[in-house]
C-alpha cells in the first residue's frame, strides 16, 4: 500500500489476533490513534479518524437521494457505516451483509464506538458474501453502500463490473450506489477503473474524496453512481443546518463538505477524463 514507504505508530497493547476463514484480524490499542482494526495487514479504521470515512461514504449517497428509505450496506463489519446510516431521518430499513462474522464479533468486543451501529432497530444483519447476496435481490434498495476492504482477498469481486451490474438491478428506480474506490495518490488505476465501470452501468457517476490520515496517503475516495440522470451530486437534496450537525453528532460531514468532496485536483480530473 505504501510503495517504498512506511507508516508507523506506537502500540500499547495487542488486544486481539486471529486468522479467520477469510483474513488475518488484528485489534490494537495505540498511543495516538486509539483502537485500530487491521485486516490482512491493512488498517481498516482507527478510533481517531474513522468518522471521516464512515460519515462520507454514508451521507454522500443518502443526501443525494430524494427518499432513501431502504439501504443496503455491503461489508462494514465494524458497524461504523450502520451507525451513520441509522442517523439519517428518512432511512426506515437497513440491510447489511458482511462476509466475516469474526470481524463483527471482534468489533462488538473491542470497538464499541463503531459496533453501536449494530444495535439500531432499523438494521437486519446477514453474514455472507455481498456479491452472492446481490444476485438474489432485485429492485429492492434505494441506496447501496459498499464499505469493502481493498481489492485483495474477499473483496476482489466488489470492484468488478458484474458487481456494479448486479447492484444496478438490486436498486429501485432512481437508486444510488456508493463504493470505496481507493486513493488517487497511490492507486490511480483503481480509482479510474472503478469510476469507468460505474459510468458504464449508471447514467450519472462521479468520484468524491475525503481525508483519512491513517489510510495510505491520507486520502481516499468513493465512486457514486445514480440511476436518476437528473441528479447533481454536488447539490445535495437534503441539507443539514449547524443544529442538525450537532444533534446528529456529525464530526466531518456537512452540506459544505459534501459539495466540496466532488471538487478534484487538476491532475486527478485529467486522469479521470481519459
Ligand atoms: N468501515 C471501514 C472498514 C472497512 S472494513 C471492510 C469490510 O468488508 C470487512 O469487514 C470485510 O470483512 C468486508 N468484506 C470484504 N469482502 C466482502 C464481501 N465479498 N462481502 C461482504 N463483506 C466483505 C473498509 C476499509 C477500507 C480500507 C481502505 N484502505
Amino acid at each position: 500500500m505504501w510503495p517504498g514507504g512506511t507508516f508507523s505508530f506506537e502500540v500499547k497493547e495487542v488486544l486481539h489476533k486471529e486468522k479467520s476463514k477469510y483474513q488475518d484480524i488484528l485489534v490494537l490499542d495505540t498511543t495516538s490513534l486509539g483502537r485500530v482494526l487491521v485486516l490482512d495487514g491493512i488498517i481498516q479504521c482507527t478510533q481517531k479518524d474513522e468518522f471521516s470515512y464512515q460519515e462520507m461514504i454514508s451521507f454522500l449517497p443518502l443526501c443525494c437521494h430524494k427518499n432513501p428509505e431502504k439501504v443496503l450496506i455491503v461489508g462494514g463489519g465494524d458497524g461504523g457505516v450502520a451507525r451513520e446510516v441509522a442517523k439519517h431521518p428518512l432511512v426506515k430499513e437497513i440491510v447489511q451483509v458482511e462476509i466475516d462474522d469474526k470481524v463483527i464479533e471482534v468489533s462488538k468486543k473491542y470497538l464499541p464506538f463503531m459496533a453501536v451501529g449494530f444495535e439500531s432497530k432499523k438494521l437486519k444483519l446477514h453474514v455472507g458474501d455481498g456479491f452472492e447476496f446481490m444476485k438474489n435481490h432485485s429492485q429492492e434498495f434505494d441506496v447501496i453502500i459498499t464499505d469493502s476492504s481493498d481489492p485483495v482477498g474477499p473483496a476482489v469481486s466488489l470492484f468488478q463490473e458484474n458487481y456494479f451490474a448486479l447492484m444496478k438491478s438490486a436498486l429501485k428506480p432512481n437508486g444510488i450506489v456508493c463504493s470505496q474506490a481507493g486513493t488517487y495518490w497511490y492507486s490511480m488505476d483503481l480509482v479510474s477503473s472503478t469510476l469507468k465501470i460505474c459510468k458504464n452501468q449508471f447514467p450519472k457517476a462521479a468520484y468524491a474524496t475525503t481525508s483519512v490520515p491513517t489510510y495510505p496517503s491520507g486520502q481516499i475516495g468513493f465512486v457514486i453512481g445514480s440511476l436518476d440522470s437528473d441528479v447533481q451530486f454536488d447539490k445535495p437534496t437534503l441539507t443539514f443546518s449547524r443544529q442538525d450537525e450537532l444533534s446528529m453528532n456529525l464530526r466531518y460531514y456537512s452540506t459544505d463538505v459534501h459539495k466540496a468532496a466532488f471538487a478534484l485536483p487538476t491532475f486527478v480530473k485529467n486522469e479521470l477524463e481519459k
